[in-house]
């Protein structure tokens, strides 16, 4: 049912009913589009709050990006109708509203483009559909090919609804002009402010055919009619009714009716998208709608998604991961780097994960991120929820809630930006912000650090307010005394990382206070969490500590385990007892679930995450940005290469068929979250989010390449200490560094620890020094059997 195609550059999915979430999906920095092997697509473009084109048929409540969307038969898609017109018979493409089974089904998810086969009633249609790389518009190919082997009277129809647009003006009609239908709305709004605001919208959504059909439906009750969406009253018509829509639900339906000669085959083009008058409209078409434009636009497309290619290949006996190393896993690191979730306001702890991950993509991008981030920094050195990125841009929705984490993820981020590029040089540069304070990059780091030691109670542990990490785990110490287990030992963990980098930059007695505040929240740690196995997750307001042995739900948690590793705060002996834990309480086919057991109900001193169904989001998922912090951990322990490489295998959906299945989702991407509950629900166990937005990606990439690969920069080179999983012999690996390409082959020989040679000449130390933009280098590393 499904297979790599293309050297690994598509996947194909050959049934549409096997794995019926699945999809892809593309997008520029105006807008994203995902859509599902079946047709259901789901668009937002920026303008510069995320809006819509195509609606649901009801109000649609404006929110972020959900997981596990649900699909219905009104929801928007993409379809085409086909009919022959002989027998009457009926199917669409690529698999809705009809819903026939079809000889032949392809779902082809490119790296630039989306396209299907379908075959059925000896008709094949193609269907592709790409993007611009600068404007918010879809651009459809669709070609009908006769294989029946003999002449064929048939309509062919796509049918693109475009749904309930405002509840206080929408309508559409056919203009002949622009050959398409148009449909228009007023986005609905009540303060007379916002008035000024949504008089530049983009109001209006259009559907243009390159070529004029025979007859077309603005109206989609009379396109639907009483036939219902499998078979429209508009399609049991010689042709489609001419209608308009007048306050009433716009859609566009077009038809083409052809007499198609044995082998005989029909192109169309079409547009899709949001406009703000008919001269956009009319500017779009000239630019788009033509064959030779869109295979410009296509190879333009194509270019911008490679240079997102990435730093790293890699070679080795898991053909799977190496097909999404090499060519998803960069894709998906690109997107959030270039687009940041298409939010005006990301959460600042997504923004600074999803920039670290540009660093192996394009440094430039995430250091200019840094300075962003740190221009709105607090007047007290905290970071704000969320960074503002758009004139007028406000805080929305999880943004309003106060958390205490995000100073943390300033050092963590900022050690890949240095190893990838080196660049001490961003710590001497001044930041402005509104408050009026002008401190330099170094310094507005040491006053985040020392924000993050202000931060905790007289134990020494840090507060939690209504969140950290954990978005949903609101009620710990919304009463103002509560506190964070993983926040303390993370706070631990970015104060020793910042130390190093005081280390560097000489300020010794910065250095020294900031590895005491880590030691004194470790210290703190293990007096009041440490439980004897593991670190519990925190302790309430009522002064109730939680995730420890007497729980029955909530009962272990991951994230304060991999902290505590990774910030010393848990001995190597307390490891040895974590690490078994993790295993037979945590573990799963598809991942460590986040904890265990999920909640059943709520529970008031730990807030809404014990409301969340049980297995899905934070309520005890396999959460996958958990699950890669636990996974980086055992890179930067050692000698864990066998955990952390099955714990990276698991968050890949495959290879098996049966897996495939249980996820529901192409090997494209990897999702938020896979459902947890394993001993509870075993049923939906495993299947996944299909939300592609997490901050789990760039660490991905990171413990790829850092870890696995074992290739990071310091300030001297490139360090090289492969961590190969015990039953791998060998890899192959090509990896761009500060501008020199590094040809690698890693090996297993007869040594003591690992060999580093370039050329036949043994280097001094397991590190590549004197790197030199544009050299190319043939390594050969020898790790020990
Ligand atoms: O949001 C993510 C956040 O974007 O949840 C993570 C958090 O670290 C990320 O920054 C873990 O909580 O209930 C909620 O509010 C959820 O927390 C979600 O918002 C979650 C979404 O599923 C979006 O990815």
């Amino acid at each position: 049912i499904l297979r790599p195609s293309n050297n690994g550059n598509r996947y194909e999915l050959t049934s549409p009913t096997a794995l019926p979430k699945a999809g892809g999906f593309l997008w520029n920095q105006k807008m994203m589009i995902q859509i599902t092997c079946r047709g259901y697509a789901t668009a937002q473009f920026m303008q510069p709050e995320p809006a819509k084109y195509a609606y649901a048929p009801n109000i649609e409540a404006k929110t972020f990006m959900q997981p596990e969307p649900n699909y219905y038969a009104h929801h928007p898609g993409r379809f085409v109708y086909i009919k022959d017109l002989e027998t009457g018979q009926l199917f669409s493409a690529p698999h809705e509203p009809v819903r026939a089974t079809a000889d032949r089904f392809v779902f082809s998810v490119g790296k630039s483009d989306v396209a299907w086969a379908v075959e059925h009633m000896g008709i094949r249609v193609e269907m592709v559909m790409g993007l611009p790389t600068h404007d918010v518009a879809e651009l459809w190919t669709i070609k009908v090919t006769n294989i029946s082997g003999r002449p064929r009277r048939i309509s062919v129809t796509p049918y693109f609804p475009i749904g309930y647009m405002s509840w206080m003006n929408q309508s559409a009609e056919w203009n002949d002009d622009l050959v398409g239908v148009i449909a228009s709305c007023v986005t609905p709004y009540q303060k007379a402010t916002e008035y000024f605001k949504n008089k530049h919208i983009k109001d209006k959504t259009y559907f243009l055919c390159e070529i004029p059909p025979d007859s077309y439906d603005a109206s989609q009750q009379a396109f639907e009619g009483e036939g219902g969406l499998h078979n429209p009253s508009g399609l049991q018509e010689p042709k489609l009714s001419g209608s308009d829509a007048r306050y009433e639900t716009p859609t566009a339906a077009v038809q083409y009716r052809l007499a198609l000669k044995a082998n005989e085959e029909r192109e169309y083009r079409f547009m899709f998208g949001p406009a703000y008058d008919e001269a956009e409209v009319r500017t779009m078409r000239s630019r788009y709608l033509s064959k030779q434009a869109f295979v410009r636009t296509a190879d333009e497309y194509a270019a911008y998604m490679a240079r997102g290619r990435g730093c790293l290949r890699i070679e080795t006996p898991d053909k799977e991961l190496d097909n999404f190393v090499n060519n998803w896993l960069p894709r998906q690191v690109y997107y959030h780097g270039d687009v940041n979730r298409l939010t005006t306001d990301p959460q600042t702890r997504n923004y600074l994960q999803d920039n670290m991950g540009m660093n192996y993509i394009k440094p430039d991008v995430a250091r200019k991120a840094f300075i962003t981030a740190l221009s709105q920094q607090e007047a007290n050195g905290a970071m704000p929820d969320g960074i503002l990125l758009a004139k007028g841009a406000e805080l929305k929705y999880i943004n309003q809630i106060p958390h205490t984490d995000h100073c943390v993820w300033l050092p963590l981020t900022l050690e890949v930006y240095l190893s990838e590029t080196g660049d001490y040089g961003l710590l001497k540069e001044r930041v402005h912000t509104e408050n009026g304070d002008n401190f330099t990059v170094f310094e507005r780091f040491s006053r985040a650090m020392d924000f993050l030691l202000e931060l905790r109670d007289e134990r020494g542990l840090s507060y939690i307010a209504q969140g950290d990490w954990c978005d949903p785990m609101n009620m710990v110490g919304y009463k103002g005394k509560g506190v964070s287990g993983w926040l303390t030992v993370a706070t631990a963990y970015a104060l020793n990382l910042w130390a190093r980098v005081c280390d560097h930059e000489r300020a010794t007695d910065l250095a020294k206070h900031f590895r005491a505040g880590a030691d004194d929240c470790n210290a703190a740690a293990n007096k009041h969490l440490w439980d004897g196995d593991w670190f519990a997750r925190g302790i309430t307001d009522d002064n109730v500590t939680f995730g420890i042995k007497k729980d029955t739900e909530g009962r272990m948690w991951l994230n304060p385990q991999s902290f505590a590793i990774l910030g010393g705060a848990a001995s190597e002996e307390q490891i040895s007892r974590i690490l078994p834990e993790i295993d037979s309480q945590l573990n799963t086919p598809y991942g460590p679930v986040m904890f265990a057991p999920p909640f059943t109900k709520m529970r008031e001193d730990v807030g809404r995450v014990t409301q969340k169904a049980i297995g899905s989001g934070e309520n005890g998922a396999v959460y996958n940005h958990a699950g890669v912090f636990y996974i980086h951990s055992l890179y930067q322990l050692g000698g864990q290469q066998d955990r952390a490489y099955n714990h990276l295998r698991q968050l890949l959906p495959g290879p098996s068929e049966s897996d495939y299945r249980q996820r529901g989702q192409l090997p494209i991407f990897l999702p938020n979250y896979y459902r947890g509950g394993w001993k509870e629900f075993p049923r939906t166990a495993g299947r996944s989010s299909q939300l592609f937005n997490t901050g789990t990606i760039s660490w991905v990439y990171r413990c790829v390449i850092e870890g696995l690969c074992g290739l990071f920069g310091d300030a001297q080179g490139l360090v090289v200490r492969p961590q190969l999983p015990s039953g791998w012999n060998a890899i192959k690996v090509v990896r761009e560094f500060r501008g020199a390409t590094f040809q690698l082959d890693i090996r297993r020989a007869a040594v003591q620890d690992v060999v580093v040679k370039i050329g036949d000449k043994v280097q001094p130390e397991q590190r590549i020094t004197n790197i030199k933009a544009g050299a190319a280098y043939q390594v050969v590393v020898l790790v020990p059997q």
